[in-house]
């Protein structure tokens, strides 16, 4: 590939834009403590997994665990609530807290609002993990009713969700600020693509707050009688459908806006990235009628409707394989890659951090490829509620995302913290062996689940699993030991780092930076307008969702109780 020169003149910027910008300590505090929550979150989550694993093969180690622990389904919420939720929320808000201020070149300008949001989340964190903890709200990640957990649980939920919002309103002022400060100036690209994610999540989370205080909460403090458990997946996958996007676009900021400087590469496309950042933004509510492919209460045309859009909404990650992919070519060729494929071992993929996004970004095409699948409306019909569905989303979620996020951390930990990582290349091993137990637990839980086997199903105690299964249920639990040692891995290395004593500054890692091939003063300014894109989702939403959420309230049927404590 040769490298895009441009002969059009670039209209200067008004503001020369500083070279770089220091992370004050209240910002690196802010970064430290929301990270530290993640990790931890991660850890005890974490320690679930291979229970769950190890049960499917018959080898039960709940009893060991008694009275702690009361349920498959108590471990099963933790790890679900504790990984796929609080893993991921608090390392996003602690990631942007670095990536807006740096990028834009100056403080945050509200830190107040940013620590309220932290110390929100963390209050709902705890409040939530208290009836989990004494088995009172073992109702899984999605909360569906008729489950029902204790209010302090949805109390919980819905402050670590008011939390977020919060941290995202100090990002929104630092961004306004800076764009009204810099008028014709293109907002820096890494900083464009943190607010559109929290943008997107805060639209999305607009679902489970109407569903928390309208049903779940006032029923689960005995002033509803019943809730209508139809409206309320309706409600849920508004926000669980683009919950998976708020997990994955900060791996794609980290992808798009730094990982070609961490290759030696440079951003093939700033108006690709851009343009792929929008049609997130446009594309990823209206469409979480493909979780309800076999809802009776849902008409048919609605789904097609949210099938086709499910179709569209792959595209910006095609485009982002594209842009992300020609931009590690420029890296592995500046670095002596020859041939058609020869700047793929010139990468560097002996630095962690960037090994682990390598690796997320070859594990997260096998669950593209599953999320295509899962799309298609009838052949939904083969995969839906069995364990193909975790197999796609610890492809998706666990990899794409986790292993970015563990690589990222890799050089975020050490500079907040002033350390250089503890063994390097301990860190490298630690992404393959996350690789290799990825691959095996996903292909063993795709298969089972091709064959029949239901997911969220301590499938050890069933009496009807036949033969053929348990191949792909024992390789489940070898993948699911491997996965722990993974993160076991992961947690000791960044808990040695941050004890070591401080580094000299000059060895402490910087942020990565990429530069875009072309002047992003070139990029078309339709792409860094905000009002007719926001205009343009509010309208899809209505129309992909308006006439359903209205029949679906209009004809609410508050008829079916709680079920509780049946475990
Ligand atoms: Fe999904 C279910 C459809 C993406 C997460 N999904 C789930 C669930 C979760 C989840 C958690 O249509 C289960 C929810 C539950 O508990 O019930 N999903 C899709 C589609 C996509 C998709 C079409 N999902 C994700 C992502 C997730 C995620 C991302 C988390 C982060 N999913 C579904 C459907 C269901 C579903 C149905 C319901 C199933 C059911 O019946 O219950 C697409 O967005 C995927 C597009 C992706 C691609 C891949 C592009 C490849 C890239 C890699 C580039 C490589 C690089 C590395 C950079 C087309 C970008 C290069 C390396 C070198 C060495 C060169
Ligand atoms: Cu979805």
């Amino acid at each position: 590939m040769t490298a895009i020169t441009s002969t059009t003149a670039v209209p200067a910027a008004p503001v020369a834009r500083p070279a770089t910008y220091a992370l004050s300590a209240t910002e690196k505090r802010l970064v430290g403590l929301n990270v530290l929550v993640a990790v931890l979150a991660l850890f005890i989550g974490s320690l679930f997994g291979p229970l769950q694993a190890l049960e499917h093969a018959r080898v039960d180690l709940y009893p060991l665990l008694q009275p702690l622990l009361k349920s498959y389904y108590q471990g099963l919420t933790l790890h679900g609530v504790l990984n796929a939720l609080v893993w991921t929320t608090f390392f996003i808000t602690g990631f942007f807290t670095l990536t807006i201020p740096f990028a834009l070149r100056r403080p945050l300008a509200a830190p107040k609002l940013n620590w309220a949001g932290f110390i929100v989340q963390t209050l709902g964190l705890l409040t939530a993990a208290v009836p989990i903890l004494l088995n009172q709200a073992s109702v899984l990640y999605t909360f569906y009713p008729p489950l029902q957990a204790h209010f302090t649980f949805y109390v919980g939920l819905t402050l670590v969700v008011v939390g977020s919002w919060i941290q995202g309103y100090g990002f929104y002022i630092t961004f306004y600020r800076w764009r009204k400060d810099n008028p014709g100036v293109r907002s820096p690209l890494m900083a464009l693509g943190s607010v559109i994610t929290m943008v997107l999540w805060q639209i999305a989370t607009l679902g489970v707050a109407v569903e928390i205080l309208t049903q779940l909460l006032p029923w689960s403090l005995g002033l509803l009688k019943g809730v209508d458990p139809q409206l309320n997946r309706t409600y849920f996958w508004f926000t669980g459908h683009p919950l998976v996007y708020f997990w994955l676009l900060p791996a794609y900021v980290s992808w798009y806006t730094m990982l070609p400087k961490q290759v030696d590469g440079k951003l093939f496309s700033d108006a690709l990235a851009r343009f792929a950042f929008w049609l997130f933004l446009f594309l990823s509510v209206p469409l979480g009628f493909h979780h309800q492919y076999v809802d009776p209460g849902v008409p048919p045309m609605w789904k097609y409707i949210h099938a086709i859009l499910t179709y569209a909404v792959a595209f910006p990650s095609m485009l982002t394989a594209f842009t992300v992919i020609a931009s590690l070519e420029v890296g592995g060729r500046a670095r002596g890659g020859k041939g058609l494929f020869g700047w793929i071992p010139a990468l560097p993929w002996r630095t962690p951090s960037v090994n682990h996004q390598l690796l997320a970004g070859i594990l997260f095409f096998l669950g593209g490829i599953g999320g295509i699948v899962n799309a298609s409306y009838n052949v939904n019909l083969v995969v839906h509620n069995t364990a193909w569905v975790p197999g796609h989303f610890h492809l998706t979620v666990a990899s794409a995302v986790t292993l970015s996020f563990m690589g990222i951390a890799y050089w975020m930990v050490p500079h907040i913290t002033g350390r250089t990582l503890w063994a390097p290349k301990l860190a490298v091993i630690q992404g393959w062996v996350w690789f290799v137990g990825m691959l095996i637990f996903a292909t063993a839980q795709h298969r089972v689940g091709l064959l029949g086997a239901p997911r969220r199903t301590p499938l050890g105690q069933a009496p009807y699993v036949p033969a053929s299964w348990q191949p792909w249920t024992f390789l489940t639990a070898i993948g699911g030991v491997i996965l722990f040692v993974g993160v076991i891995l992961f947690v000791v290395i960044i808990l040695v780092t941050v004890l070591r004593k401080p580094a000299h500054p000059s060895q402490v890692p910087a942020i990565p930076e990429a530069e875009a091939l072309q002047d992003p003063q070139l990029t078309p300014a339709w792409l860094d307008r905000w009002a007719p894109w926001l205009v343009a989702t509010v309208a899809l939403i209505l129309i992909a969702y308006g006439p359903q959420l209205i029949y679906q309230i209009a004809n609410m049927s508050n008829t079916s109780p709680g079920f509780n404590n049946i475990w």
